[in-house]
């Protein structure tokens, strides 16, 4: 492959940032790349491979020549320029929530699912973080016994809701070692020494929109609509990796130890569990990795087919812009 001309959507944001790092380590075929944002963007710079290039406004004419177009500028701007960009010839990986339940268009990780990714028309969404790190997770049980439940609580970074956030966290942990006040902007309540039940909006039914994008998401990654799922999300004082604990129900009986010997011979899935020696997984170790990593793998004491596991991964690489690039690695 000679080289792809290269388009990111949001290139200035947290997510958009590790698209550029991502790229450039995984020594992507870039021919050119076209970084693109809002207005408030204009005459910035972004650096990709040590050199500065020029943010460009994002408009009808950005795609271009363009070959492949990275989408991480929330779902309306999704809504209006993958159309677009498609039109113009590009394929597009999507990283919002605009298409991710379109039966035209795949929702991949290729973990999990990589051959429905031929199926697109063009467009390929990446599912939300907290669904891909479970799902990564879960597919090598699944492979031993099919899952009939599972009950999810996550811990949740900052970094999840973008850069804003993370100054918000930053400065109300200043200001609190130094006895002044930082107002919640981004957050209802503040986010530093704190925690919050609340990721997205409320449905009628008592759950979130982002904790009913684990239910519908996985059931569409898994192609098991039977799964019963209940999500609960939490927003937590970290900067970046999400965490999960994860209870399962399986169909058969399985042996723990194959299931441990199964995540551990996954790809992509690093097993920290010697939880007496002091070994599993935490957020500030996974940060930067590229890898799931799953530890406190345990039989529920009381439920025959019950089983517990406690899932870290970085939000950003994995759960964002790592999966995305795998996605395309596999289109190209
Ligand atoms: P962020 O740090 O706030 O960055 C947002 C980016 O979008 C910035 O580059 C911003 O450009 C650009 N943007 C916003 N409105 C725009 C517009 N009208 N036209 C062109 N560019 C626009 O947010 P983030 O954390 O990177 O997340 C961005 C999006 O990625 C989210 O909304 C979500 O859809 C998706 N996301 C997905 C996952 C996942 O789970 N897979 C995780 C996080 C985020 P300016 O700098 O010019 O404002
Ligand atoms: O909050 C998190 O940790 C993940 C957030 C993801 C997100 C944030 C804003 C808009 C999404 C997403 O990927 O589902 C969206 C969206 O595209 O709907």
């Amino acid at each position: 492959l000679s080289g792809l001309n290269v388009a990111v959507v949001g290139a200035t944001g947290a997510v958009g940032q590790e698209f550029l790092k991502v790229l450039e380590r995984r020594n992507f075929p870039v021919n050119r790349l076209r970084p693109l944002a809002s207005e408030r963007s204009a005459g910035k710079s972004v650096i990709f491979k040590n050199e500065p290039i020029p943010v460009e406004v994002l408009s009808e004419d950005s795609f271009k020549n363009i070959d492949l177009a990275l989408f991480s500028a929330g779902g309306d701007v999704s809504r209006n320029f993958a159309p677009i960009a498609v039109k113009s010839g590009a394929i597009v990986v999507d990283n919002s929530s605009a298409f991710r339940m379109d039966e035209n268009v795949p929702l991949i990780v290729p973990e999990v699912n990589s051959s429905v990714a031929k199926n697109h028309k063009g467009i390929i969404a990446n599912p939300n973080c907290s669904t891909i790190q479970m799902v990564v997770a879960l597919k090598p049980i699944y492979d031993i016994s099919r899952i009939t439940r599972i009950i999810v609580s996550t811990y949740q970074s900052v970094s999840g809701t973008g850069q804003s956030a993370m100054n918000e966290l930053k400065n109300q942990v200043s200001a609190f070692v130094n006895g002044g006040e930082s107002k919640p902007e981004v957050y209802p309540y503040p986010i530093a020494f704190n925690l919050i039940p609340q990721i997205d909006a409320f449905e009628e039914t008592g759950f979130t929109k982002e904790e009913m994008k684990m239910v519908n998401e996985t059931h569409k990654i898994l192609d098991d609509y039977n799964i019963s799922i209940a999500a609960t999300a939490v927003r937590v004082p970290v900067f970046r990796a999400h965490s999960e604990s994860v209870y399962i129900e399986t169909e058969k009986k399985v042996v723990l130890r194959d299931v441990k010997e199964a995540l551990a011979s996954a790809k992509g899935i690093i097993v920290q569990d010697n939880p007496r020696s002091g070994l599993y997984p935490t957020p500030l170790e996974a940060s930067g990795s590229d890898m799931c990593f799953v530890g406190r793998i345990r039989e529920d004491l009381f439920v025959a087919n019950g089983l517990h596991l406690w899932v870290v991964a970085d939000n950003l690489l994995k759960g964002a812009a790592l999966n995305a690039v795998q996605i395309a690695e596999i289109i190209f």
